[in-house]
């Protein structure tokens, strides 16, 4: 007998590489569909929409939305799946600063309604909550108040902190045990839909895991997060389809893996034999600016960085072409300056290890946007 998923978020980055690799292990594959007025299933359409074999054999779409606990509940006692994967959120940090209130009924409340519906309906499943290291904050660093210090370059005291949480070589990795200091509408409400997973698998004894994955990218991810934004603006500027990218907070730094490898630790973790919370992570930082040069030095071209804070600026060392600049409106009120995770817990545990690191991360992607990106 073929095992059951049911996957909110299927039509996002995550989702679509995790009903692959489902459908690979012989699954049938239920996902959740929001309604749009244009067509939102571009990153299924190969395994879904233009496959004989999956559509309507293996893999099913059902209209629904985690904001309707009735929908929720009817799709649970409906597919009666063997294992839910909650990936459906409002997942954009600096969108949830303007709408602090949906990003929580979707990612804080939607979690609790859906294993609400696993509790009321009695179905016996497996759950996997979409946790994230945006939970952590700045605990790294030590920088509490977070307020994005380029959105103030007069302010002396706010660059100095800058500087120093980016120069810092080699912080401390954050694991499952370090403490969670959420700085952003869409972290606190994750860190609701942390504790109520923990909760209930107490509670209930429901098999009920968090992943707490750090950043991870791929050549499907949304284009308004940073890797996509400047892979695809890198590859237009190249091709001489853009003129410039603009960006806020290059001194940002991430630990970015690639997507399908988390996609695999995902699963990994409702084949335990016991549920648990497990970080997913590469271990490797760079900032958004090292991302930047990796990116242009796929042309083999370098930069030549000039000005400070609103004012600093890019131009390609062997044409002058100014090709970075900055824009406020991508500083948030505050922002995750420094991440890094330990996944020591996850390859004792699951025999889960990463392979990409961040120059394939890169490259896999670049590889992609030169060639189909560019539009
Ligand atoms: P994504 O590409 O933005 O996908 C989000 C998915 O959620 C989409 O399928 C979206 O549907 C769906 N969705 C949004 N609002 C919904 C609602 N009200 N009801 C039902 N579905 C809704 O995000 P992702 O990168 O795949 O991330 C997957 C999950 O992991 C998210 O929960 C995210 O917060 C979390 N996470 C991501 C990362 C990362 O680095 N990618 C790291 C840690 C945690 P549409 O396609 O219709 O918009
Ligand atoms: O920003 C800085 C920005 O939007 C990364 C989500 O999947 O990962 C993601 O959240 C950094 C930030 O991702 C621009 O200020 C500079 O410091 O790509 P991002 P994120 O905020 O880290 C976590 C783990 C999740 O859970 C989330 O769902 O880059 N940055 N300039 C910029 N960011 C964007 N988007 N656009 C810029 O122009």
């Amino acid at each position: 007998m073929s095992k059951i998923a049911l996957i909110s978020g299927v039509t996002g980055q995550d989702g679509s590489y995790l009903a692959e690799l489902l459908l690979e292990k012989g699954y049938i594959v239920h996902g959740i569909l929001r309604r749009s007025s244009s067509f939102n299933t571009g990153r299924i359409d190969h395994i879904y929409l233009n496959n004989n074999e999956y559509r309507d054999k293996r893999m099913f779409l059902h209209y629904g939305d985690l904001t309707d606990s009735s929908n929720l509940n009817r799709l649970v006692e409906k597919i009666h799946p063997d294992e839910i994967y909650n990936l459906g959120a409002q997942s954009h940090v600096q969108v949830s600063f303007e709408v602090p209130e949906y990003t929580a009924e979707v990612d804080a409340i939607g979690t609790l309604r859906f294993l609400d519906a696993i509790r009321e309906t009695g179905v016996k499943t497996k759950f996997y909550q979409a946790s994230t290291s945006e939970l952590y904050g700045n605990v790294l660093t030590g920088m509490q108040d977070a307020r994005s210090k380029m959105q103030d370059d007069q302010d002396p005291e706010f660059r100095i902190l800058h500087r120093r949480a980016a120069s810092i070589l080699h912080p401390a990795s954050l694991s499952e045990t370090s403490p969670f200091r959420p700085t952003s509408p869409y972290a606190v409400a994750k860190l609701y839909a942390y504790w109520i997973t923990v909760n209930y698998r107490e509670a209930y004894n429901l098999f009920a895991c968090n992943g707490i994955l750090f950043n991870h990218e791929s050549p499907r991810r949304g284009e308004t997060f940073v890797t996509r934004k400047i892979t695809l603006g890198v590859s237009r500027i190249m091709a001489g389809k853009q003129d410039m990218l603009h960006l806020g907070n290059i001194y940002a730094a991430r630990d970015w893996g690639y997507t399908p490898e988390y996609a695999e630790g995902m699963w990994k973790m409702l084949q335990a034999d016991r549920p648990d919370d497990y970080v997913l992570a590469t271990g490797e930082t760079h900032t958004v600016k090292e991302f930047i040069e990796e990116a242009f030095a796929y042309y083999g071209e370098t930069l030549n960085w000039e000005g400070e804070g609103v004012n600093e600026t890019a131009t390609l060392s062997a044409s002058n072409k100014k090709v970075i600049a900055m824009d406020p409106k991508y500083y948030r009120p505050t922002d995750v300056e420094f991440l890094r995770g330990d996944p020591s817990k996850a390859l004792r545990d699951l025999g889960w290890a990463p392979k990409v690191r961040f120059k394939d991360l890169v490259k896999i992607m670049m590889d992609h946007d030169s060639e189909s990106g560019i539009r």
